[in-house]
């Protein structure tokens, strides 16, 4: 199966560190996409041109990067990335960690699509708010990582990945219990440092 994905997605990163956790990362054929240029040697199949998305063999696309890791929890039979008995709790975790990528994301854009007179400051503060307030509520929430660290933890963990990688882990000074989280979970979870995107420019 083919998945469309570029090194620096930090939603790209969530499927594959995903599928090195579930032993999958083997059947996954990765395509690069350019996230800024939109170019490939394959068409991105999602008609939303987002990245991360899946193309199976048979050719069902499967979009949405928790979509697409449950996918591969269930292709692998492993259920204990994705509780059942914890299901909404961890949905509702990897929901937030996604928002804050999503309110960072929306601050590269600001700044990578417009032209520099075009940036609204006010658009930035509302963004880097959401993060922050993302931030304290997971530095308030922290859960034991292992080495078989489940699907919540992953999103967190490639949601600080790419502060670390777009704002120079700014957020490390005022964040000490969330930046000691991730030291264990670079440790324990080696596919981290495998899909770091700075390793990968
Ligand atoms: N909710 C989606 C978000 C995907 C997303 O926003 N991906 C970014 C790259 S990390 C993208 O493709 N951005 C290009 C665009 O929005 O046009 C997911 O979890 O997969």
């Amino acid at each position: 199966m083919k998945l469309y994905s570029s090194p620096p997605s930090p939603f790209g990163r969530k499927v594959k560190i995903t599928a090195h956790v579930a032993g999958v990362f083997d059947k996954l054929d990765v395509i690069n996409i350019d996230s800024s240029t939109r170019t490939a040697t394959s068409k991105n199949p999602n008609p939303l041109d987002k990245i991360p998305a899946l193309e199976l063999k048979s050719g069902q696309l499967i979009v949405d990067s928790t979509v697409i890791c449950e996918y591969l929890i269930k292709l692998a039979n492993r259920t204990d990335l994705l509780p059942e008995c914890l299901r909404i709790e961890s949905l509702t975790r990897i929901a937030l960690a996604d928002g804050i990528t999503e309110a960072a994301l929306l601050m590269v854009y600001e700044r990578r699509f417009r032209k520099q007179s075009q940036v609204n400051a006010d658009w930035l503060h509302r963004q880097n708010q959401k993060v922050i307030a993302g931030l304290e509520w997971f530095n308030n929430q922290l859960t034991e990582v292992s080495s078989s660290p489940t699907l919540d933890q992953v999103g967190l963990a490639v949601t600080l990945g790419y502060l670390d990688f777009r704002f120079a882990g700014e957020w490390r000074a005022h964040f000490t219990d969330l930046a000691l989280w991730l030291t264990h979970f670079e440790q324990k979870v080696p596919s981290f440092q495998l899909t770091d995107p700075q390793n990968h420019p």
